[in-house]
C-alpha cells in the first residue's frame, strides 16, 4: 500500500516537472516578435532584415573593387570589358526560386528613424557643419550667411539653389523676422521643405502593364535599383516583368537575370548586341499578354554627352511608346549622389532628351554632402522618388519630403535624450 502510495505520488512529481518544461518551451518561443510585428502602414509589408544568405549572388559591385574607390562614372560605352564591374559572380543560383522571398523591403513611409540611419553620413557633415555655425548663438550676425553660403557650395547644394536660398533668409533677417539661432535653423529647414514639395513617392500604378523605363549614365545603380523595386513590388503583391534593355554586355543580362531568379520574375531578352528597342518592344507586348501589373525596363549605362548614344534611348522610349499607349509611364533618372555637380549636368541633359517623370538618388549613404538633393529637385524641377542607401534590396526608400527633412535636418532620438 505504502509502495504504492510512493509510486503514485512520484509520478505526479514527473507529471509537473515535463508540464512546466513544456510551459517554459512555449513562452520562450513566445518571446520573439514575429518579423511582421514593426507595424508600418501600406505594402509591402515589414520584414525582418535580410540576412546575407538571402542576398541576391551578384556581389555588390564595390565588394569586387580593389578599393573603395566610387563606381566608375560617366565613361563612354566601349563594350564588354570596360563595363565588367558590374558582372554578376560566376556562383550564380543554377535554379531559380521555386517560392519568391517573403516580404523583404520596409516601407519607407514614416519611418524617419531608418531613414536618418541611412543619411548618417551627410548628418554628420553637411548638417553637422551647418548647425555648428549656429550652437550657442542667441544674436545673430548677418555675416553668419556668408558662412552658410560656404557650407552649402561644398556640400553640393549648387550655386544657383543655394544663392535663391540665402536671399530669401537675407530677407527674413532684413525684415527682422529671424531674432535669433533658432529661428534661423527654423527658416533653412523650411526652405529645405519647399525646394523638395515638387513631388516624390513610388510608381503610379496607372496602367497594366504599368511600364518603367530605366536610365542613366555607367554604375549608378539602374540594375540594382530595379532588382530593389521588383523586391517590392512581388513583396507587396503585384506581378512583375524585367527587360534587359542592356544588351551590349552579357553580363549586364546575367545580373538582371540574379535579381529576377531571385524575386520570381521573368526576365525578357535578346541575343547579345540585339536592338535595346526590340527587346524593349517584346517586353512590353508580353507583359501586356500576360497581364502583368509592373514591367521595368534596364538600360545600358550612356554618357549623356554622346549624341548617338542619347539618340539611342530616344528611340526606345518611341518604341515602348508604339507597343503600348501612354508608355513608359514612368521614366526615371537614376543619380549617383557621390558625383555632386556631375550628376546634375547628367540630368538636365537627360531631361532635354527625354520625358522623365522621377529621379532615383543613389547611394546617398556614401556621401557627407547631402545637399545634392536640393540641387536637383530646385535646379531641375524633376522629384526625386526614391533615394538608394546601401546595396541591399530593402535599401531603396520611397522620397518623401517631409520625412527627409525630418530625418536630414531634425534631432535624433539619442541627441533629443542628450539635450
Ligand atoms: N552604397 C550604395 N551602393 C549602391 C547603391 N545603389 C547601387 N549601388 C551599387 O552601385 C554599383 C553599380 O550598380 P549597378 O546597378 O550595376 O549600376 P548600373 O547603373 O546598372 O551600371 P551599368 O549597367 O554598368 O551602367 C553596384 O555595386 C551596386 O551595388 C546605393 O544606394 N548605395
Ligand atoms: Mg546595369
Amino acid at each position: 500500500m505504502t509502495t504504492s502510495i510512493v509510486i503514485v505520488i512520484a509520478l505526479v512529481v514527473v507529471a509537473i516537472g515535463v508540464f512546466a518544461a513544456l510551459a517554459r518551451g512555449k513562452g520562450g518561443r513566445q518571446l520573439q516578435a514575429p518579423p511582421s510585428s514593426r507595424a508600418v502602414p501600406g505594402p509591402p509589408s515589414q520584414p525582418p532584415p535580410k540576412r546575407t544568405s538571402e542576398r541576391p549572388a551578384v556581389p555588390p559591385r564595390n565588394e569586387r573593387l580593389p578599393s573603395t574607390a566610387p563606381a566608375p562614372q560617366g565613361e563612354a560605352r566601349t563594350g564588354a570589358t570596360a563595363r565588367s564591374p558590374s558582372t554578376p559572380a560566376a556562383t550564380e543560383p543554377t535554379k531559380p526560386l521555386t517560392t519568391p522571398p517573403g516580404p523583404s523591403v520596409p516601407p519607407s513611409k514614416r519611418d524617419v528613424a531608418g531613414l536618418r540611419k541611412g543619411l548618417a553620413a551627410s548628418r554628420g557633415g553637411f548638417v553637422a557643419r551647418l548647425s555648428a555655425l549656429f550652437q550657442g548663438k542667441k544674436e545673430i550676425d548677418p555675416a553668419i550667411l556668408e558662412q552658410v553660403e560656404e557650407v552649402m557650395l561644398t556640400s553640393d547644394v549648387g550655386p544657383k539653389t543655394t544663392q535663391a536660398i540665402l536671399a530669401r533668409l537675407r530677407g527674413s533677417l532684413e525684415r527682422n523676422e529671424l531674432r535669433d539661432a533658432d529661428a534661423v535653423w527654423a527658416a533653412l529647414r523650411a526652405e529645405a521643405s519647399r525646394i523638395l514639395q515638387i513631388g516624390g513617392g513610388a510608381v503610379r500604378l496607372s496602367a497594366k502593364p504599368t511600364v518603367v523605363l530605366m536610365v542613366g549614365v555607367n554604375g549608378v545603380g539602374k540594375t540594382t535599383t530595379i532588382g530593389k523595386l521588383a523586391t517590392r513590388y512581388n513583396a507587396a503583391g503585384k506581378t512583375v516583368m524585367l527587360a534587359a534593355g542592356d544588351t551590349f554586355r552579357a553580363a549586364a543580362v546575367q545580373q538582371l537575370e540574379v535579381w529576377g531568379k531571385r524575386v520570381g520574375s521573368e526576365v525578357v531578352r535578346g541575343k547579345e548586341g540585339a536592338d535595346p528597342a526590340a527587346v524593349a518592344f517584346d517586353a512590353t507586348n508580353r507583359a501586356k499578354e500576360n497581364g502583368i501589373d509592373l514591367l521595368f525596363i534596364d538600360t545600358a549605362g550612356r554618357l549623356h554627352t554622346k549624341a548617338p548614344l542619347m539618340d539611342e534611348i530616344k528611340k526606345v522610349r518611341k518604341t515602348i511608346a508604339k507597343a503600348m499607349d501612354g508608355a513608359p509611364h514612368e521614366t526615371f533618372l537614376v543619380l549617383d549622389a557621390t558625383t555632386g555637380q556631375n550628376a546634375l549636368q547628367q540630368a538636365a541633359l537627360f531631361k532635354d532628351a527625354l520625358d522623365l517623370t522621377g529621379i532615383v538618388l543613389t547611394k546617398l549613404d556614401g556621401t557627407a554632402k547631402g545637399g545634392i538633393v536640393l540641387g536637383i529637385c530646385d535646379e531641375l524641377g524633376v522629384p526625386v522618388r526614391y533615394v538608394g542607401l546601401g546595396e541591399r534590396a530593402e535599401d531603396l526608400r520611397e522620397f518623401h519630403a517631409d520625412e527627409f527633412v525630418e530625418a536630414l535636418f531634425g534631432k535624433g532620438e539619442d541627441e533629443v535624450a542628450a539635450a
